[in-house]
């Protein structure tokens, strides 16, 4: 069996000056502002003994003094081998509190997959704690191999193709691991890079000239014309390789706010640096060599998404404000005047009662179970829209009142941070507002027990109505009004609020990404648009 091994792969100066030609090549690794780069200069560029201002550029300086050097030997771990770390100069930092000790650890999966971690050995940081479909052991003849520099070296590493020797990926510059940043750089095999989903592109292939950046955070920020993240969060990119269509992919596997930067160094090279301010560096790569094969690849670790029905393939009919079901019943029979086809009609959260998740409106929508055997009737399918942030009602509202009982709603991390201002009788539960007119408290996800209380509402709704499909919208999840005097769609007549978030090292990070900078970013908080980082 071939086995990854640790192999010295540089020799370079431990001291003293680079030569010219690294050191032009080190000026494009830009040195990150949290303000942006607009306020670039001399004398800001002063402020981070991690960057260094060298001919009107300021970047970071070079990985002998700002980054990490091999500490040791590389040891196997029967699954691939591990490696220490430690930061070269303590003195050089972005926003301080910088890990001393890493470990850098290959772990081989598939013939054409392998994982690179590098985390803190001795405190625990987070995991995505997504269950990852992976291979009792390691496969035979990986088509991959690892390359990290020897003991007491600048810390690099490679990943290898073992059929070609095409580099996948090639660390440049120091890397930076501080407890709310961590900062990672790699040459790439061609700028034939594709990815990174949800965000504003006018072409599929990334951009590498001018320097393009994008923020990545699930928040709620719709379509727009900048540079911008929408909704969701996809740190997964692909490369083409070469002329012969190997192809590489790689997840870094990480959930909190990043953002990637693409680039050329000043010799040409596409470089991408990766940027996310909590967490470990996880990193899986996949070896394809096809496009196809990725997907495959891919989705056999974090699984594939549901089948779609055949149907939701076909023609629909949505909007908000239809108002009523005769709304719904004219705009129908408008599509059948023109010869318009249909398949599917969706209903907008207009249909609910007073905007409350699994009701409708006894009103204008009082006959909605009729409507639906109607269109049903017509060889429609109907979809419902449904917001999961749930008005707080334990008394006069059965499905928040079992998530109560159930214990399914996001709180903050620390009692101490329940506001002041929050509505009474919401406990520690996180309160923020949306679309109806009393606030609202946010499903939390991750727990189990939300998955079946949510379950089991679906089904008894499915009672009520027989809709076919479900639209879960605003489920970034989404807050109307984070840190600002109140809402937009706040009751006219009510004194104002707004969720407001706490200041501390989750909600006001050193350096919060550019999404504060993009769209809508009326607060210029890391909770714009969305609800507080210190929950739980
Ligand atoms: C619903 O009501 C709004 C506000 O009155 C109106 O602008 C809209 O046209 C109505 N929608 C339909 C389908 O009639
Ligand atoms: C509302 C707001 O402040 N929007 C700003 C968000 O950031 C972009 C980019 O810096 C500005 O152009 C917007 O004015």
């Amino acid at each position: 069996m071939v086995r990854v091994v640790a192999q010295v792969i540089l020799a370079v100066a431990l001291t003293g000056s680079l030569s010219l030609g690294q050191q032009t090549k080190l000026q494009a690794i830009e040195c990150p502002f949290p303000e942006g780069q607009d306020v670039a200069s001399e004398a800001k560029c002063a402020e981070y003994t991690a960057c260094e201002w060298t001919d009107g550029r300021c970047h970071m300086v070079s990985n002998d003094v700002g980054g990490y050097v091999v500490d040791g030997e590389a040891q196997d771990t029967g699954r691939g081998f591990k490696v220490n770390l430690k930061k070269a100069d303590a003195s050089k930092t972005m926003f301080g509190a910088d890990v001393a000790d890493l470990v850098f650890e290959v772990i081989q999966h598939e013939n054409y997959h392998v994982q690179i971690k590098i985390y803190d050995p001795v405190n625990a940081r987070y995991e995505v704690p997504l269950p990852l479909n992976l291979p009792a052991e390691a496969e035979a003849d990986p088509l991959y191999s690892v390359s990290v520099s020897g003991n007491g070296e600048p810390f690099h590493f490679s990943v290898n193709r073992n059929t070609n020797g095409n580099t996948l990926f090639r660390s440049e510059g120091p890397l930076t691991f501080e407890d709310q940043f961590i900062q990672l750089h790699t040459g790439l095999m061609s700028s034939y890079l594709y990815g990174f989903g949800e965000n504003t592109h006018t072409s599929f292939r990334q951009v590498f000239e001018p320097r393009t950046t994008f923020p990545i955070f699930a928040r709620d920020q719709p379509v727009g014309t900048e540079p911008m993240n929408e909704y969701g969060h996809h740190p997964y990119y692909m490369v083409m390789e070469d002329d012969f269509g190997n192809s590489h992919s790689v997840l870094l596997h990480n959930s909190n706010a990043m953002e990637y930067s693409t680039f050329l160094l000043d010799d040409g090279t596409p470089t991408l640096t990766l940027r996310t301010i909590g967490g470990i560096i996880d990193l899986h790569f996949f070896l394809g060599p096809d496009p196809e094969d990725l997907n495959l690849q891919y989705t056999n670790m974090v699984g594939t998404p549901a089948m779609p029905t055949y149907w939701s393939l076909g023609f629909h009919l949505s909007r908000w404000g239809y108002n009523s079901t005769d709304g719904v019943r004219a705009a129908r029979e408008r599509m059948k005047v023109m010869g318009i086809p249909q398949d599917v009609q969706t209903c907008d959260i207009d249909y609910m009662d007073r905007q409350r998740d699994f009701t409708y409106d006894p009103v204008n929508w009082g006959d909605m179970p009729d409507l639906i055997n109607e269109l049903h009737n017509d060889n429609i399918k109907v979809t419902l829209i449904l917001d999961p942030a749930l008005v707080i009602d334990f008394d006069y509202y059965a499905p928040a009142a079992r998530g109560k009982d159930s214990d399914v709603f996001i709180k903050w991390s620390d009692p101490s941070f329940v506001p002041s201002d929050q509505e009474a009788g919401t406990d520690d539960y996180m309160v923020g507002y949306v679309w109806p007119d009393t606030k609202t408290i946010f499903p939390d996800f991750l727990k189990p027990e939300t998955a079946t209380w949510w379950t089991n509402e679906l089904k008894l709704f499915h009672d009520a109505l027989q809709y076919d499909a479900i639209w879960i919208d605003m489920n970034e999840p989404a807050n109307f009004g984070t840190n600002l005097d109140k809402p937009w769609n706040w009751p006219e007549g009510k004194d104002p609020w707004s969720l407001k978030c706490p200041e501390n090292k989750w909600d006001s990070p050193p350096y919060p990404t550019m999404m504060i900078r993009v769209g809508d970013n009326q607060s210029k908080k890391i909770s714009d648009h969305t609800i507080c980082m210190s929950g739980n």
